[in-house]
């Protein structure tokens, strides 16, 4: 009989660790936060240089902070350290002295890692030379960088076409390596490039170009010291932004107030203890959210309608003191159709689809009326529904309608992601790339870019099932984990002729590779990166469009790393050799040369080089910012959109879920085993639903269920959760990312944006059985032999 090899397990391990829960805390920071961020740095075993390295941390001639792009104070900055808790993590986990060497891939099999859980994998260490997976190999074994670039140049110059490659990138690639990277895919001939983005906030990007003229947001730190009110809808800053709370808190002061739309109630949006200052470390902190409104997944369309259903009224009996008519006049456009819909909608209606009181939504709507400074802020709560465009839309419509964008204290502000994930994109990290950037780029180095747009995430692991792709190539980030459906991307990885990954730590996709395999092992945001010599500093670009420098202090943990510009620089001329009409080495051996050529190529980048040295760096232009909207379609106006209520009818048996962060990961990457904030400790698999909702479908607190969902007619299961009772709407779960995202169909999908609709995935839950594994395991055979194709 043929032996067949074993594959290396696609998911963590299904095994259940020893839950603990407490009560959902009602404020975030605090002490417990500063304990938590120096005990990280202990645990790797690196105190001392790691604390050196958290005071270099967002400081002026510091280092950017590698978790999310939240950005620094213009003003004064903390002496005591400009970072928080989870930035504390970050840095813990990439400054750890820990090492993963050539000894140590021989020592362990794929097979075997595959079997660690995540957090296991993490707390192996720092990638520290460039590894090979040979075809039909179960280990990695050393490579050279020369052989390793040889490689790769072998790979792409096969390819029939350009087009067989993709190129993704993960949003902690600075500017410097962004833009050689995309220049280097397009002088190789293809837009494939998907990055984290179509995962995050495209759908913001989406519905903002068209209606305000810019997919960033508008507003800046500023904005949020005075201004009137903040709504926080679909985003949990306690956790993913800690230090927007710090600006939350300055707001408050400053009389504004705050209301918090989320169906959990997260302890950052109720209260903030600035460990920062004597009175967050001792006193009760501040009071964040002045209303909380716990709406149901995706009732926010809803809610949105009766807020403007709302201030039409209030409007109508006090002309002109709620919509500001001369902005609405001069700027705006498809009012009058705008307001006609709203004769077809009831508040009562709008409130139970919203799964919130009317009483409630009148409170809001009170808290809206009068004020004209409003700004609001969200995340992937919206952007990761099916109609996330829509919903971003109807903010800009609401803000619209009161003239609260482009001016002091009122806006836009999506709260992004990773600390450099909106510089990739400015970079042309961009499958879908205008003419006129185009151009500037053929302008300036003379060659032909392609045209067609490329693939997002979505059509990437949907081409590579297709064998269409046959190279991936990814700078940065854990894309098997990060992505939907993952038994059917596990399968379309393993398609791939090569695969290859430039990582800092060691991760699941590096387990579930292609025929062929590389790991290219790259500095972090804190390490020292030495070029000729010298010290370099490369630069980032924030939430709020400031384009700042930053320099890392760490020691490399090896001499065998190469910076993540070199590496694409390499790779170009490795592949194209003479072909190609650009200078690689000028721009493998200076950064500065990379921003002069950026400052050519990209508009707003003017003195790049002077500017980027200046003390808080510079901000990028911004129309929408000073209230100039120049869309395509509307000239110098900004739309009104006309938008529906989704019909969220479910199935008897049927709940909604929603997957989230913890407070001790960053994405994939694992810190830690505790949920702080929601009161769950030394457990991931975890499902949060509502005390009614386990009483009437006879489960218990606590019980062991298996999880389904069954889009596209097809069986995807997610074994072995344990049921926490949670403060969450009837109906609606909460679970945790990556494990399931096993559940989400690849064609569950935003509209327009094609995201991942990772907030929305229709599921039934069962008793759990022990027969379950083997129901799993068959269905990943079957999705490996390419039965389970989803069209
Ligand atoms: N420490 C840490 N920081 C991070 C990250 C991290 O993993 N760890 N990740 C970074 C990245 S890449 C990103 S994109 C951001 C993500 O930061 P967030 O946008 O905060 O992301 P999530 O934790 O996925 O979920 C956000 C919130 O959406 C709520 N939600 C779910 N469904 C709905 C809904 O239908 N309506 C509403 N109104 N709310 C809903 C959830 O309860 C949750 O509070 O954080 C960045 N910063
Ligand atoms: N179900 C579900 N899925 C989601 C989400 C969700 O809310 N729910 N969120 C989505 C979102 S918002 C995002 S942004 C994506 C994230 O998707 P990714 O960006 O692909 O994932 P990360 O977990 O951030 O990537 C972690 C890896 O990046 C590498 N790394 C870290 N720092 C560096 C560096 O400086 N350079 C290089 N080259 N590598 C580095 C390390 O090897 C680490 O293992 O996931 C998405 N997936
Ligand atoms: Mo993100």
């Amino acid at each position: 009989m043929k032996k067949t090899k074993k594959e290396p397990s696609a998911e963590p391990p299904y095994k259940l660790l020893d839950l603990k829960v407490s009560p959902v805390k009602k404020w975030a920071a605090g002490i417990p936060a500063v304990m938590a961020a120096f005990s990280d740095l202990f645990e790797e075993g690196v105190p001392v240089r790691g604390t050196r390295a958290l005071f270099s941390m967002n400081q002026r001639g510091g280092f950017d902070c590698p978790s999310c792009a939240w950005p620094d104070p213009d003003d004064e900055r903390s002496p005591v350290g400009e970072y928080c808790e989870n930035g504390a993590k970050a840095l813990a986990d990439e400054a750890t002295t820990r090492k993963v060497t050539a000894e140590f891939f021989k020592r362990n099999s794929v097979y075997d890692l595959a079997n660690l859980t995540d957090f296991e994998i993490g707390r192996m260490g720092r990638l520290a030379e460039p590894m090979y997976m040979p075809e039909n190999g179960t280990h990695y074994q050393p490579i050279s960088w020369d052989d390793a670039f040889k490689k790769i140049a072998d790979h792409l110059n096969r390819l029939q076409s350009p087009d067989e490659a993709a190129f993704y990138t993960s949003g902690r690639t600075s500017n410097e390596a962004s833009f050689v990277y995309q220049l280097f895919a397009r002088e190789f001939g293809t837009n494939n490039m998907p990055d984290c983005s179509n995962m995050c906030h495209e759908t913001s990007g989406t519905a903002l170009l068209p209606t305000i003229g810019i997919g960033k947001g508008t507003v800046k730190l500023d904005d949020f010291y005075d201004t009137d009110v903040i709504v926080i809808i679909g985003h949990n800053p306690g956790t993913n932004a800690p230090r927007m709370m710090s600006a939350l808190e300055k707001g408050k002061k400053n009389g504004a107030k705050i209301i918090a739309i989320n169906p959990l109630p997260e302890a950052g949006l109720m209260a903030f203890r600035n460990p920062q200052q004597l009175n967050g470390v001792i006193g009760n902190g501040v009071q964040l959210a002045d209303l909380y409104l716990p709406v149901k997944i995706n009732g926010d369309m809803a809610l949105l309608k009766a807020l403007e259903l709302l201030l039409l009224d209030f409007e109508r009996k006090s002309p002109g003191e709620v919509f500001d008519h001369e902005f609405i006049n001069n700027k705006t456009a498809g009012y009058e159709a705008f307001i006609k819909q709203f004769e077809d909608y009831e508040l009562d209606k709008l409130a139970e689809e919203s799964g919130l009181s009317a009483a409630d939504i009148y409170q809001a709507a009170q808290m809206l009326a009068f004020k004209k400074r409003i700004i609001f802020c969200w995340g992937m709560g919206l952007t990761q529904q099916p109609n996330g465009v829509d919903m971003i839309k109807e903010i800009v419509n609401l803000l619209l309608l009161k003239g609260s964008i482009g001016k002091p204290g009122a806006g836009v502000c999506p709260v992004r992601g990773h600390s450099n994930v909106q510089g990739n994109r400015t970079m042309l990290i961009n499958e879908k790339p205008t003419n006129e950037q185009l151009d500037r780029l053929r302008d300036y180095y003379g060659f032909e870019p392609p045209r067609e747009h490329g693939y997002d995430v979505v059509r990437a692991i949907k081409a590579m099932h297709a064998d269409k792709l046959k190279v991936l190539f990814c700078m940065g980030g854990n894309f098997l984990s990060a992505t939907p459906d993952t038994t059917y991307t596990a399968a379309a990885l393993r398609k791939l002729h090569l695969s290859v990954c430039v990582s800092t730590k060691l991760n699941r996709t590096h387990l579930i590779h292609g025929r062929e395999a590389l790991i290219l092992p790259t500095y972090s945001r804190s390490d020292l990166d030495i070029v000729n010599g010298e010290a370099q500093f490369i630069s980032t670009e924030s939430s709020m469009g400031i384009v700042q420098s930053s320099k890392g202090i760490l020691k490399p943990i090896s001499d065998d790393l190469i910076n993540e510009t070199q590496i694409a620089c390499r790779m170009a001329m490795a592949t194209l050799g003479s072909r190609s009409v650009v200078d690689w080495q000028r721009y493998a051996n200076s950064y500065d040369a990379v921003r002069d050529a950026i400052e050519k190529c990209i508009p707003g980048f003017e003195n790049y080089n002077s500017r980027v040295r200046e003390r808080n760096g510079f901000y990028l232009p911004n129309a929408a910012r000073d209230g100039n909207f120049v869309t395509a379609a509307y000239g110098d106006r900004a739309p009104f959109s006309l938008t529906s209520v989704p019909d969220n009818t479910l199935a008897r048996d049927e709940y909604l879920m929603a997957t989230t962060r913890t407070h001790d990961q960053f994405n994939t990457t694992i810190y830690g085993l505790e949920d702080r904030y929601r009161g769950i400790k030394n457990e991931r698999r975890v499902v949060f639903m509502n005390q009614k909702d386990i009483d009437a479908d006879g489960f218990v607190n606590g019980e062991k269920v298996d999880l389904f969902n069954y889009d596209d007619g097809i069986e995807r299961i997610a074994p072995l959760f344990i049921i926490v009772a949670y403060p969450i709407p009837e109906r609606n779960t909460v679970t945790y990312f990556p494990e399931t995202n096993v559940l989400v169909s690849i064609n569950n999908v935003v509209g327009e944006s094609n995201m991942p609709a990772s907030k929305y995935v229709r599921i039934k839950i069962r008793k759990h059985v022990p027969e379950i594994f083997e129901q799993v395991e068959k269905t990943q055979q079957r999705e490996r032999r390419n039965e389970l194709m989803p069209v």
